[in-house]
């Protein structure tokens, strides 16, 4: 949580030099779900993610150095600097990338969760999306496929109650339960905070459980909340589609000092050791960033290349 914490508060703070051209959605304070998600997924489980997917590559331990190069447009970017923030992927650690147009991420982790029940269900396919993603056709499409084909498909919902400037009560019916809509479905849902790493941990280990035991996919609902702009790096509470006070609500539950407040009172481990380990995670974020500007950006000639219509 706090590796995912400093590298986009480092995003954040050296946006404004314009040498970051791609738009960036950041999941600060929502780093419980990527965190306490990724540590039940072994090294061949595959994860997809969408455009708020710092998180989830780096919780699958994506390659840091790579994917801050990918932000500024670099060749040594984890797509080589043509696909920004929003198009993260590490093969070699089965983050199998992630996708800007909402909804769309959802089918091809699908599709993973397809070709491992091909091969005697080797891996789980984690797939990751917010709420907004719920109002998509192919959502139900793609629950619908993974249920009648028992898919070992573990379906990450962030309900962070926003999808850009609109709130829940335009969008979806009052009182709809996102996790009970799609029990309705047929497929077994759990519904955890996600501001509680621990409690995602658990969520997450127990629907785990479940796919391997069944061999049917799961459906995860988290609760959390972006703190930032829906996109960039900036706070926007001022232009009024939230509330100060929601936000502040929201901001007295950061997963982090939730975490650490519970790891000191319980004397699991001491605060010196978190500062420690603060310094240690700004070094390695420093590391990338440099390595980031001083990689090449791609040449004009290749630039039509591995692009198909
Ligand atoms: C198919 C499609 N429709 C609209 C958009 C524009 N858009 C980008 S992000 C976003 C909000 C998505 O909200 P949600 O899925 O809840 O994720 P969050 O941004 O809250 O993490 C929208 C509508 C898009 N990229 N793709």
């Amino acid at each position: 949580m706090i590796l995912i914490r400093e590298v986009e508060e480092s995003i954040a703070l050296k946006y404004s030099e314009n040498k970051m051209r791609c738009p960036t959605h950041l999941c600060i304070g929502q780093e419980a779900i990527s965190s306490g998600v990724s540590l039940n997924l072994r090294p061949i489980d595959t994860v997809v993610s969408t455009h708020r997917s710092h998180g989830h590559y780096l919780g699958k331990g994506g390659n840091l150095g790579k994917m801050i190069a990918e932000i500024y447009g670099k060749t040594d970017g984890c797509s080589k600097g043509y696909g920004g923030s929003m198009h993260l992927i590490d093969l070699d650690v089965n983050f199998m990338g992630s996708t800007a147009i909402v909804g769309n991420s959802m089918p091809v982790g699908v599709g993973l969760a397809l070709s491992s029940k091909l091969e005697n269900y080797k891996s789980i396919s984690c797939i990751y999306f917010g709420e907004g993603c719920t109002e998509e056709g192919i959502f139900s499409e793609s629950i619908n496929f993974a249920i009648v084909s028992n898919l070992p498909a573990l379906f990450v919902c962030e309900n962070n109650f926003y999808s850009v400037y609109s709130d829940l009560k335009p969008r979806q019916p009052k009182n709809r339960k996102i996790h009970k809509m799609v029990s309705a479905m047929g497929i077994k849902t759990f519904y955890a905070d996600g501001n509680k790493v621990l409690d995602v941990y658990k969520t997450t280990n127990k629907a785990i459980k479940y796919i391997k035991k069944y061999k049917k996919p799961v459906f995860l609902e988290f609760a959390t909340y972006r703190w930032r702009e829906h996109c960039g790096p900036n706070y926007d509470n001022s232009i009024g589609y939230r509330t100060e006070k929601e936000f502040a609500k929201w901001k007295n539950k950061d997963p982090i000092n939730e975490f650490k407040n519970y790891l000191v009172k319980n004397k699991i481990i001491n605060a010196n050791l978190i500062d420690k380990f603060y310094l240690s995670t700004n070094r390695k974020v420093a590391r990338a960033f440099k390595f980031a500007e001083k990689s090449n950006f791609p040449s004009e000639k290749d630039l039509f290349k591995n692009i198909y219509a």
